[in-house]
C-alpha cells in the first residue's frame, strides 16, 4: 500500500456554503473525502449529501463513455461510441447549423451542476467556443436573479453583509430561508448569536428543520413577503424608530417611501398574509428596539411574481434602522456581487461578431416551442438537468423531443434529460478536474486540485471544447488556453479585493479571504447605485403572488405549492444515490390537517397534484408543520423515479417581476386521491 497523499478541493455544487473539502488519496485512488478543518467556514464539515461524494462517483449508472442514442427521444436508448465519432458528428451538425441558420440557432445551456469558474456556470465552460460560433447567450437566472435585481436595484450590488457577522447580531431573522437543509454552515454563527442573547426568527410558510429551531416562527401565505415587511417597517416607523441621520446622508426616496408604509398598518399586513396582525406588531416592536438587527433571505422568497420588490423591500428595511452601518446588522442574500475576478477576460464576450440574442435558463420550453428567429436547431446542455429542474416540465420535454433538435448532453449520470440526447459526452466530477471556485455565501476563494485521474473517458468540460475547437478547426488561440492558464486570466483582477491572490498562493494555501475591509460594511456610508444611495423604492412595494390575484385560477386550484430544497438531495443531484433516495422516501406532498381533512385525504395516501398544466403522484403527509392553504413538497426527485414527473410539471414559465427570474413558489394545484 502506497503512503496517503491529501489534495485539496472544493465542493462544487450550488449551495451558499461553498466547502473547502481535503481528498485523501492512495495508490491513486480517492479513499476518503473530507470538510477542510482549517477552512472558517467549513470548519471540518461536509454535509449529509456530500458525505457521500466519492460513493456516487463511483455509482454502476456513471456515465463514462461517450454515446449515441439509438431509441427515441425520451426513451433512453443509447450504444457506446468513440470520442472521435462523436466529436465528428457534434462538428458536423454544428457545421450545418451555423450555415443554414447562422450561430444563433445554437444554444449553450449551462446548469448549475456545478458552480466552478472553469468547468460551470459562473465561467460558463466553453463560452469562448459558443462566442466564436456567434451562438446565443444564455442567462443562468434559475435561482436568485429576481432576488439579485431587487438588491440592485436598492444598494447597487447583489452582495449583502457577510454572513460571518451574523454572530454580531442581537436579532436575526431567517426569511424564506432553510440554512439547516440548504447549507447548515451558517448556523454556527446564528448559534454564536444565539449564546451572546441574540433571538432568532424563522419567516417560512412551512416549520422546516430551522423554524423549529427558531424562538419564533412566523408562516405567511407563499409570495405575501414584501406586503409583511411593509408591516413590519409600519410599526418600527410607528415607534419612532427610524434612523434619520443615515436616511438623510445615505438613502434616497425616504418621503416617498414613508408614505408607502404608512399605507401598510399591521391590520392590512395581516389580512394579505395570513400572518396574526399580534404577530406583527410583536415582531415590529422587537426589531424597533433591537439593534443591531441582521435578516438573511435566500431563494425562498424571490420565487413569486413579487420576488424582485420583496428583496429591494428587505435590502432597504436596514436604511430605515440604519442597521447598514452597524456590524452584525442588514441584510445576508448573497456574496456573489463581492467577489472581483477578471471575469471579461475569461468569458471573452469580445469574440462574438457582434450582439447576440440571450435565452433564459427558467423557459427552455418557450425557447424550444415558440419558434424564435432563428429556431432552436442545436442545444447544449452543460450541468444542468432541465428535464427535473426547469418549469413547464410538459413544454420542456416537448421542446427536447423536437425531432429537428440537435441535442448534446455532457453529463456524469443517466439523468430524466439525458434520455432526450442526440449525442451524450462524459464528464468528470470535482475531485477528477480543475476548478476555481468562491462560495455565495462566504467571502473565501478555493481553488480545487484534482485529486484523481479521470474513470473510463470521462473529460473535463474545459478539455471536451478544446477538442471539439480543433474538430471544427477553428484557429482563435484563447480557446486552446489550458486550465492553470484560464484560472490565472480569471485572477488578473486589479481590484483591491483580490490583487495578490495569485494561483500559486491558491494552489498552496487551499483558500484566500478577499481582502475585503474589516470590518466589512459595504453600505455603511451608502450604496453602489448612480446616486451613491440605497434607492428606497418609491411606488411598487408590494407585487402579489400572481396566481393568488388570479380568482378564477384560485378557485380551481386552492392550494399554494411550495418546492423547496430537499434534505438529501442537491437540486436533482444525488436523486440517484441508493442510500440517499432511501432516505428521503418517494415524492411526498404535506398538507395541513384541516386541508387534508377538507379533501377526505389521509396520511400516507398516495395523491395527484396537479393544475391545467400537469402533474405529479405523491405520498401524502398530513402534518401542521404547512400552514392552511399551502402544499409543501422539495424539487430535485427524478421524474423517472418517480411516475414520470415531479413539482416542475405544475409550475409555470412566468417570470418574476424583475431580473426574469422563474416562479416556482407562486403555483396553484388542487390535490386529490389518486384513483
Ligand atoms: N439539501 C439541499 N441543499 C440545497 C439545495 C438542495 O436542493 N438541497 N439547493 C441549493 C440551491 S440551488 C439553492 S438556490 C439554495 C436554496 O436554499 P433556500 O434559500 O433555503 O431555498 P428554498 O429551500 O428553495 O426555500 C427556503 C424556504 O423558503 C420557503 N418559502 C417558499 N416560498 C416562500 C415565500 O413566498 N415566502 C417565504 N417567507 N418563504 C417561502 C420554503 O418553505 C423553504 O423552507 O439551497 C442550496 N442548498
Ligand atoms: N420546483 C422547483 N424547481 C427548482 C427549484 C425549486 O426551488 N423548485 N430550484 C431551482 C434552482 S435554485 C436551481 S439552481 C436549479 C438547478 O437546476 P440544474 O441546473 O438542472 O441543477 P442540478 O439538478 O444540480 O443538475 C445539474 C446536472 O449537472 C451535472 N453535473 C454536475 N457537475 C458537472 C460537471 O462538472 N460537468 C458536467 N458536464 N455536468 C455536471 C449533474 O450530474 C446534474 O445532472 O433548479 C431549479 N429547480
Ligand atoms: S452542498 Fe453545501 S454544505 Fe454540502 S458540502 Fe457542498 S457546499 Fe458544503
Ligand atoms: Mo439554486
Amino acid at each position: 500500500m502506497g503512503p496517503e497523499l491529501k489534495v485539496l478541493g472544493a465542493c462544487p455544487l450550488d449551495c451558499p456554503d461553498g466547502c473547502s473539502w481535503v481528498v485523501t488519496v492512495r495508490d491513486g485512488e480517492a479513499v476518503r473525502l473530507r470538510g477542510n478543518p482549517d477552512h472558517p467556514y467549513t470548519r471540518g464539515a461536509l454535509c449529509a449529501k456530500v458525505n457521500r461524494w466519492l460513493e456516487r462517483a463511483g455509482q454502476d449508472d456513471r456515465i463514462l463513455h461517450p454515446m449515441r442514442r439509438v431509441g427515441r427521444k425520451g426513451e433512453g436508448r443509447f450504444a457506446r461510441i468513440s470520442w472521435d465519432e462523436a466529436l465528428e458528428e457534434i462538428a458536423e451538425r454544428l457545421e450545418d447549423v451555423v450555415r443554414e441558420h447562422g450561430g444563433q440557432a445554437i444554444w449553450p445551456y449551462w446548469g448549475t451542476g456545478t458552480l466552478g469558474y472553469l468547468q460551470g456556470v459562473e465561467g460558463c465552460s466553453g463560452r469562448r467556443f459558443f462566442n466564436v460560433l456567434g451562438a446565443s447567450g444564455h442567462n443562468a437566472d434559475i435561482c436568485s436573479a429576481a432576488g439579485s435585481a431587487g438588491m440592485k436595484a436598492a444598494l447597487g450590488s447583489s452582495g449583502g453583509m457577510d454572513p460571518e457577522d451574523l454572530a454580531h447580531a442581537k436579532l436575526i431573522v431567517l426569511w424564506g430561508s432553510n440554512p439547516l437543509t440548504s447549507g447548515h454552515h451558517v448556523w454556527k454563527f446564528v448559534q454564536d448569536a444565539r449564546k451572546a442573547g441574540a433571538r432568532l426568527v424563522a419567516i417560512d410558510p412551512v416549520r422546516t428543520k430551522t423554524a423549529q429551531q427558531a424562538d419564533e416562527h412566523l408562516a405567511p401565505l407563499p409570495g405575501t413577503d414584501a406586503a409583511l415587511a411593509m408591516g413590519l417597517l409600519n410599526v418600527v416607523v410607528g415607534a419612532g424608530a427610524q434612523d434619520e441621520e443615515f436616511l438623510r446622508d445615505h438613502a434616497a426616496g425616504w418621503p416617498e417611501f414613508r408614505e408607502r408604509i404608512a399605507e401598510f398598518p399591521p391590520e392590512r399586513a395581516a389580512e394579505i398574509t395570513g400572518v396574526p396582525v399580534e404577530e406583527i406588531t410583536a415582531l415590529g416592536e422587537r426589531i424597533a428596539r433591537t439593534r443591531p438587527t441582521a435578516f438573511r433571505a435566500t431563494q425562498g422568497l424571490q420565487r413569486n411574481a413579487g420576488g424582485g420588490t420583496a428583496l429591494r423591500v428587505l435590502a432597504s428595511f436596514p436604511a430605515v434602522t440604519g442597521d447598514w452601518k452597524r456590524r452584525g446588522g442588514g441584510l445576508a442574500f448573497s456574496t456573489s456581487g463581492h467577489v472581483k475576478l477578471n471575469k471579461a477576460a475569461l468569458y471573452r464576450d469580445d469574440l462574438r461578431q457582434g450582439p447576440t440574442r440571450v435565452m433564459s435558463m427558467s423557459r427552455l420550453g418557450e425557447g424550444l416551442l415558440d419558434t424564435g428567429d432563428p429556431p432552436v436547431k442545436a442545444l447544449f446542455v452543460i450541468a444542468a438537468n432541465p428535464a427535473g429542474s426547469t418549469p413547464h416540465q410538459n413544454r420542456v420535454r416537448e421542446g427536447l423531443a423536437r425531432d429537428d433538435l440537435f441535442t448534446v448532453v455532457l453529463e456524469q449520470f443517466p439523468t430524466d434529460t439525458m434520455d432526450y440526447a442526440d449525442i451524450v459526452l462524459p464528464a468528470t466530477m470535482q475531485h477528477e478536474h480543475a476548478d476555481l471556485h468562491e462560495g455565495y455565501g462566504h467571502l473565501y476563494l478555493t481553488w480545487n486540485e484534482p485529486a484523481v485521474a479521470p474513470p473510463g473517458e470521462c473529460l473535463p468540460t474545459t478539455e471536451t471544447f478544446r477538442r471539439l475547437a480543433r474538430r471544427m478547426g477553428l484557429n482563435e488561440p484563447s480557446l486552446y488556453d489550458s486550465d492553470e492558464s484560464l484560472a490565472e486570466q480569471l485572477l488578473s483582477s486589479d481590484h483591491p479585493w483580490t490583487a495578490g491572490i495569485t494561483l500559486d498562493r491558491l494552489r498552496k494555501e487551499g483558500f484566500v479571504r478577499m481582502s475585503v475591509p474589516d470590518p466589512f460594511l459595504p453600505y455603511a456610508e451608502g450604496s453602489a447605485t448612480p446616486s451613491g444611495r440605497v434607492e428606497l423604492p418609491r411606488r411598487r412595494v408590494y407585487v402579489p403572488p400572481a396566481e393568488v390575484a388570479d380568482g378564477e385560477r384560485a378557485a380551481r386550484y386552492p392550494l399554494a405549492l411550495v418546492s423547496a430544497a430537499p434534505h438529501e438531495f442537491l437540486n436533482t443531484q444525488f436523486g440517484n444515490n441508493p442510500e440517499l433516495r432511501r432516505r428521503s422516501g418517494p415524492l411526498a406532498v404535506r398538507l395541513h390537517p384541516d386541508d387534508a381533512a377538507a379533501r377526505g385525504l389521509a396520511d400516507g395516501q398516495r395523491v395527484r397534484v396537479a393544475n391545467d398544466r400537469g402533474g405529479f403522484d405523491a405520498v401524502l403527509r398530513v402534518t401542521d408543520q404547512v400552514r392552511p392553504g399551502v402544499a409543501a413538497t422539495t424539487k430535485g426527485h427524478w421524474a423517472k423515479f418517480s411516475g414520470g414527473s415531479n413539482a416542475n410539471a405544475v409550475v409555470d414559465e412566468r417570470a418574476t417581476d424583475l431580473g426574469g427570474g422563474p416562479v416556482f413558489h407562486d403555483t396553484r394545484v388542487e390535490v386529490a386521491a389518486l384513483g
